[in-house]
């Protein structure tokens, strides 16, 4: 048993080292539009050989800023928040898109403007937080 603990340890500290990675590819786009909310969509490649599940997105441009999905709930479409984040399997990509998938942002500072951008930081279950820059188009 002597001689397999420093190997455990060793495996251990490589599984650690390569989760640190920041292991996704992301962009974000929003629409310009008038009012106090708006959503931005992003696109996200997980790149890695694990899972990585989205839990949180933070920034400055809105009071409150949460994943929302579409749902059909007896003919009439609503919006609800993703109770367990986003999870992409290796090597999955996840296109979010009006209608789908958006991260909701509730009591925006400014109306969305197009031209601007402004950044927001993705967490996820492991690894680094990912920063992304949403470029916002006009309609
Ligand atoms: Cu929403």
């Amino acid at each position: 048993m002597k001689t397999l603990l420093p190997i455990a340890a060793l495996i251990l500290a490589t599984a650690t080292a390569s989760a640190a990675a920041a292991a996704i590819n992301a962009t974000a786009w929003a629409r310009a539009i008038p009012g106090d909310n708006g959503a931005a969509y992003l696109t996200l490649e997980n790149t890695g050989q694990q899972p990585l599940r989205l839990l949180a997105v933070h920034g400055d441009r809105a009071m409150d800023i949460a994943l929302h999905e579409h749902v059909n709930d007896n003919g009439v479409m609503r919006m609800r928040p993703l109770a367990n984040g986003l999870l992409l399997a290796p090597h999955q990509r996840i296109v979010m898109a009006p209608g789908g998938l958006h991260v909701m942002l509730m009591g925006l500072h400014a109306p969305l403007q197009a031209g601007e951008h402004f950044p927001l930081t993705l967490h996820f279950d492991r690894g680094e937080d990912v920063k992304v820059e949403v470029k916002v188009q006009a309609q």
